[in-house]
């Protein structure tokens, strides 16, 4: 590596190279000198928003030093390294994680209050990095800080988009869509308008004669945009680890073709054409477990794709190894389907650009590739029409083509009798018109394939994706169950919790090995302890009620028992029958005398998640919830009893107040059809119980916490098919306590039945796919069990407890660390002082 400053003159650098704050009075010195300089205020016009801006660029400043040393260390020691391809990284805030993962939280705290701040009022200043849906964006998010804290060399590759997941409104009960502008002042990206990489759509492919006479493919003419890059700190808990997300940005080409036009006096055009090519990078798509097949998708997808290979290559040449070392420098993880052209891209590279054979290139890149499967759902599989492919990526449709016969062609031999394989396997389907399989691809490009927990992965192997495990053998499939950092979602979202579990355990160890955690269990008998336990459960509980009142206005009382469902509305995961549970709660306290009032457990429903914007049913879903809420909570008959909760806008900062407020949590997707979930995870390590089906991580989730210690209910996975196939040939019994819910709703009990009625007839009328009928019966008793329980406060506790205690499995560490060994192939780096 070439340096830029001599060695003779570099003693001046060392002299004056940045320096890092290491206490209290360091960093007050860094927060004054940045709002007085870096953002030119005064002590006459420093508000909170500029105390926030001084802190993280004094954090920023920290994080950027060690980013420099870790990238110096990493192209030094020249070892493997990961890159996680992902359309989403959902980050949250960054302020308090930096804070926490540097260890200097105390010193800022004390000197933000020298100058009249309170911390936790300055964190609330920032905007959530929101670029992300759901459990997908926040798992990679996760990984980021666990791929830090261990030290693995590794990179995030996404995009930049100007707009985040919407900003969710609720109005007149309705969900409405708000644009996320989220990137004005945004103190933790590093522009590098240095690092460009020009990207071509459309064109032609032409065949000419390289060099040595060969015959190759030429992608010719088309259009270009460029992807600029913008780096991210990925600072490590404790450690000098500090990786880097890179976030691609697109603009137009500075090009000879846009002076052209530009000269032609075409000035208005040539601006359009830099519009143009900045919505590429514009906006995320809001769909979760949706394929729409929009062509500004797929451009996304390309852009992103291209610009990371690009990098990655350039990288990898620099140290002018051997191709047939790309595999031993090189990791690449993709995050779902979304970036299977990667696959297609980097064979393109090898033979079109490097000049490869094609089964050396293709050899490369399946050692290279590894993908991950999030969800079985078939509206999720990504599928892209031929003949927009052959628009847009003519040379790509071709490579496609290609990798498709010689993987048939392996098949029919491998088959020889068997016809049908051929077409179900086949990269494209014979419908009209012709569909690209995007995870075929994946499968076939890759040398791992893993799904997101126990029974998701089993799922795959015996449903989906069979046909190629009868091809590859099962060793190409496998699974990784899911996890969460415990830096944000224990020590960062309940530092109290933290705090007490580390008075325990004699130190914080355990956030960095959770299993450490079972110590815990130790102290279930320990009064002092439980006591110290319920109290922080309380005072979380308070506040997540201060949040209630503050936007929605409801008052409620913190003694009740807290029920919480937050994640994306979706029909499969069935905030449908959680509501149709309310209703029945609802009806049955009407129903009773002021006596039997008296023994009922009082409770509050609180709900949270976001709608994609197009699906109708979600939206219908969160619609009745807002109107139960209005009528239970104004109903004096009720009082206390019920309090229905509908929580604007979950995002990831709100999750960190909701998660450690929880008695009990709904995971009651119908079975088979979650791939793991997060978020029970989330709640379980925050001391709440839950409620859940047997699907996706609570299957895992009960056999480490033990089944006394979880409410599973409902109709198993294997019994899904055969009840789903009895609805459809009319075998199909409204549960009785459900038609009683219907009715109330058909009463216009929550208003006018008319707005609902798509709803209750998915259910009666339409085979109701999701089986919520069938499981209304289990569900409603299983509440009354937790109810039962919920009396028990030392039984409860007990329970909250051990199952902290048991959670040791479900850290991101754990998941990083099964990846690097069995999927990458990849070793930290110590850092050396
Ligand atoms: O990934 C979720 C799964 O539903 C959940 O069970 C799992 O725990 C989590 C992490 O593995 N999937 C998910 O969040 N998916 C999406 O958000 C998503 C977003 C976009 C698209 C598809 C899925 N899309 O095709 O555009």
């Amino acid at each position: 590596v070439e340096a830029s400053i001599p060695e003779p003159l570099r003693e001046a650098w060392r002299k004056y190279s940045a320096h890092e704050f290491t206490n209290k009075d360091e960093f007050e010195r860094e927060l004054v000198r940045h709002i007085e300089t870096t953002l030119a205020r005064s002590l006459y016009n420093c508000d909170e928003l500029a105390a926030y801006s001084g802190t993280a660029l004094a954090f920023r400043d920290r994080l950027i030093i060690e980013w420099n040393r870790t990238q110096q260390r990493q192209t030094f020691t020249d070892q493997k390294r990961v890159y996680y391809l992902s359309l989403e990284f959902l980050m949250g805030r960054a302020l308090d994680n930096a804070m926490l993962n540097v260890g200097m939280k105390d010193a800022a705290r004390e000197g933000l209050q020298d100058l009249g701040f309170r911390i936790e009022d300055v964190i609330g200043q920032e905007h959530d990095a929101a670029l992300g849906n759901g459990g997908l964006g926040r798992l990679a998010a996760c990984f980021l800080d666990s791929l830090a804290t261990l030290n693995y060399p590794a990179w995030g590759y996404g995009l930049r988009y100007r707009y985040g997941i919407f900003k969710q409104e609720i109005v007149n009960g309705y969900q409405m869509e708000v644009p996320d502008y989220w990137l004005d002042n945004n103190p933790w990206e590093f522009p590098r308008h240095d690092i460009t990489v020009d990207i071509k759509f459309y064109g032609q492919v032409k065949k000419k004669q390289d060099e040595n006479g060969k015959l190759v493919a030429s992608w010719e003419e088309g259009e270009t945009v460029q992807a600029v890059a913008y780096d991210v700190p990925i600072p490590g808990y404790g450690t000098k680890t500090t990786n880097n997300l890179r976030l691609w940005s697109s603009k137009a080409s500075s090009g000879e073709f846009d002076f052209q036009k530009f000269n032609a006096g075409d000035y208005e055009s040539a601006v359009a054409d830099q519009q143009s090519a900045e919505t590429i990078s514009a906006v995320l798509y809001p769909n979760d477990n949706l394929e729409r097949g929009k062509e500004l998708r797929l451009k996304q997808q390309y852009f992103w794709c291209a610009a990371s290979l690009y990098d990655i290559v350039r990288r990898f040449k620099k140290t002018k190894r051997a191709w047939s070392e790309f595999p031993d420098q090189v990791a690449i993880q993709l995050n779902d389907t979304h970036p299977t052209l990667a696959i297609v891209e980097m064979q393109r590279i090898l033979i079109d650009i490097e000049g490869l054979e094609w089964d050396e290139a293709w050899n490369i890149v399946t050692k290279t590739f590894g993908y991950t499967n999030h969800t079985v759902l078939p509206e999720a599989l990504e599928k892209w029409s031929v003949p927009l492919m052959q628009n847009l990526l003519p040379r790509h449709l071709q490579i496609i083509y290609d990798i498709n016969l010689y993987f048939l062609q392996s098949v029919e031999k491998q088959f020889p009798n068997d016809r049908e394989i051929l077409s179900r396997v086949s990269i494209i389907e014979e419908s009209h018109p012709k569909m690209v399989r995007m995870a075929y691809i994946a499968i076939i490009g890759s040398h791992k394939v893993n799904g997101v927990a126990e029974l998701h992965s089993d799922l795959l192997k015996s449903t989906l994706f069979k046909d190629f495990v009868d091809i590859y053998g099962v060793d190409r499939f496998t699974n990784v169950t899911n996890g969460v950092t415990p830096r944000r979602w224990l020590h960062q979202a309940n530092p109290a919790l933290s705090s007490l579990i580390a008075e325990k355990l004699g130190g914080h160890e355990f956030l960095t090995d959770l299993t450490l955690l079972d110590k815990l269990e130790a102290f279930v008998d320990d009064k002092d302890f439980r006591r110290k336990w319920a109290h922080i459960k309380s005072d979380n509980k308070l506040r997540l009620a201060r949040l209630i009142k503050d936007t929605t206005g409801y008052t409620v009382n913190p003694e009740s028992l807290f029920d919480i469902q937050v994640k994306r509305i979706h029909e499969y995961k069935r905030q449908q029958l959680n509501i149709f549970g309310v209703i029945h709660r609802y009806l049955k306290i009407k129903g009773m005398s002021a006596a039997e009032r008296k023994k009922v457990v009082p409770r509050v429903s609180i709900f949270g998640g976001k709608a994609a914007p197009g699906y109708w049913m979600a939206k219908t879903i969160i619609h009745l919830i807002n109107k139960v809420a209005a009528v239970v909570n104004n109903d004096s008959d009720v009082g206390d009893l019920l309090k229905v909760i509908f929580i604007e806008d979950y995002n990831v900062s709100k999750a960190e107040i909701i998660c450690p407020a929880s008695d009990i949590s709904e995971h009651i997707s119908t079975a088979g059809t979650e791939g793991s979930g997060t978020s029970n995870m989330k709640f379980v390590l925050n001391g709440g119980l839950i409620i859940g089906t047997c699907d996706g991580a609570n299957i895992e989730i009960t056999r480490e916490i033990g089944d006394q210690n979880i409410f599973l209910f409902g109709n198993l996975a294997e019994d899904v098919e055969d009840l789903r196939h009895r609805h459809f040939y009319g075998d199909f019994q409204l549960d009785p306590a459900l038609e009683k819910v219907f009715k109330a709703i058909k009463d216009n009990m929550f208003g006018d039945a008319g707005d609902f009625s798509a709803l209750t007839a998915s259910i009666e009328e339409h085979g109701d796919y999701y089986l919520v009928s069938d499981d209304f019966h289990s569900y409603v008793t299983t509440q009354e069990m937790v109810d039962e329980a919920f009396l028990n406060k030392e039984e409860w506790l007990a329970k909250s407890i051990t199952s902290v205690a048991r959670m040791g499995f479900f850290s991101t560490d754990r998941v990083i660390n099964e990846y690097a060994d069995s999927i990458w192939n990849v070793e930290p780096l110590a850092v050396k002082d």
